[in-house]
């Protein structure tokens, strides 16, 4: 007899984010029904997730989006009653460290307290589900690499000292409850799909638009800051192992590379032949009160117990985002030149 077994489903917060995207893609690829939870704003904020998109009413949808916010507990509790997901990936939060000094409140709210107020739904609801924390290296802060899952924390930001407090609580649930819970502590990872003012993406994007006469100057803050910064497809990869596996644990994800901001400025406008020092200014505006200085993980346990390799390092990473930065301006050309001046 053949068996007629229904798709997993898996429920992700932040999915209009640059991890949220790509795992959705993976998920739906892997024939999941994808759920995800999108905030209200007044312009459209599912750029990264538009291609994902069928039309709700059509047969074999397997993306849904619903409103929700994890500063609002009981419609965290509603929508886990009625999705009723088998897995559940918390990667909202606000993610930006220096943005997290200026909004120290808020992100303690949303990055901290949301974890625990969907922890605590999962629990109210009696869900027997797996759940993935998007812990942070950030929260290794002044300790210095390598980094592993032993290495002691310690947060150097309002964004570090919030994952911190979600790292413990999944811990906590894990232990106190029994819970199917997983901090998977990612070291910083990119693409074309990252936000624009991370220092990756800040660069190579300018790259492109002062490769292309756009823009003379690129304003940084601390380019000695040593990053181990590896491809997020590849990232997002990892968090579906982790809640493949037979135990629940904490896995440390990382290259296990060291680059400097400088490095990676190097590589980004030398793969267009320009160099860097020509264009870079300094502004005092980017440094934060306090800085981490290096974060290079060993993520030897992902190797062994899952699998998980990475692939794409630094090098390449700079010349897939600064040609990706470089098309996207192209495009946006072809397309004005389509709407005004063909018109
Ligand atoms: P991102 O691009 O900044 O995406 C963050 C997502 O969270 C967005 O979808 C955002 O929605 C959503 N969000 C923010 N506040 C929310 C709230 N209060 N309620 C519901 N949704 C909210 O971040 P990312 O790079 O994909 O990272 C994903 C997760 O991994 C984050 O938790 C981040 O802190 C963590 N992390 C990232 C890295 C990295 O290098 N990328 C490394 C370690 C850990 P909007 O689109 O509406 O803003
Ligand atoms: O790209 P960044 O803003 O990333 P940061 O602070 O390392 O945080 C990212 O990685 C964390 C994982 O460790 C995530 F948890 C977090 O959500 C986020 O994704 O800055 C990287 C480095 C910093 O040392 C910063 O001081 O670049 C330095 N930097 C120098 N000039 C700059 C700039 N950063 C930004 N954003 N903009 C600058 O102009």
């Amino acid at each position: 007899m053949v068996e007629n077994k229904s798709p997993k489903k898996a429920l992700i917060t932040g999915i209009t984010g640059q991890d949220g995207s790509y795992l959705a893609e993976l998920l739906l690829e892997k024939g999941y029904e994808v759920h995800g939870i999108i905030r209200r704003a007044s312009t459209f904020n599912t750029a990264r997730i538009d291609h994902l998109f069928s039309d709700p009413h059509e047969e074999g949808t397997k993306l849904f989006l619903h409103y929700g916010d994890l500063s609002d507990g009981s419609r965290l509790v509603t929508l886990l009653e009625s999705i009723r997901p088998d897995e559940v990936y918390n990667l909202a939060a606000q993610s930006h460290v220096r943005v997290s000094f200026d909004e120290p409140e808020y992100t303690g709210n949303s990055t901290g307290l949301g974890s625990i107020r969907l922890l605590e739904a999962i629990r109210m609801v009696g869900l027997d589900c797996r759940y993935y924390q998007a812990s942070s290296s950030e929260m290794f802060g002044a300790t210095p690499p390598p980094q592993n899952e032993d290495t002691v924390f310690y947060p150097r930001s309002p964004y570090g000292a919030a994952k911190l407090y979600s790292y413990w609580v999944t811990r906590n649930y894990r232990e106190g409850y029994g819970m199917f819970a997983v901090n998977g502590i990612l070291f910083n990872h990119e693409s074309p799909r990252r936000g624009e003012t991370f220092v990756t993406r800040k660069i190579t994007r300018a790259v492109a638009r002062i490769k292309a006469g756009m823009q003379d100057e690129l304003f940084m803050g601390n380019l000695d800051a040593v990053r181990d910064w590896g491809y997020a497809p590849e990232y997002v990869e990892a968090m579906w192992m982790m809640l493949q596996h037979d135990t629940p644990d904490d896995y440390v994800v990382s290259t296990g590379t060291d680059y400097t901001v400088r490095d990676f400025l190097q590589l980004s406008f030398e793969h267009v032949g320009l160099d860097w020092e020509k264009y870079v200014k300094f502004d005092e505006r980017y440094l934060r009160p306090t800085e981490v200085d290096a974060l290079v993980g060993d993520s030897s346990r992902a190797r062994n117990a899952l699998g998980w390799v990475p692939k794409v390092l630094t090098p390449e990473l700079a010349q897939i985002m600064v040609d990706s930065d470089i098309k996207a301006l192209e495009a946006e050309g072809t397309h004005y030149i389509d709407k005004v001046v063909k018109k």
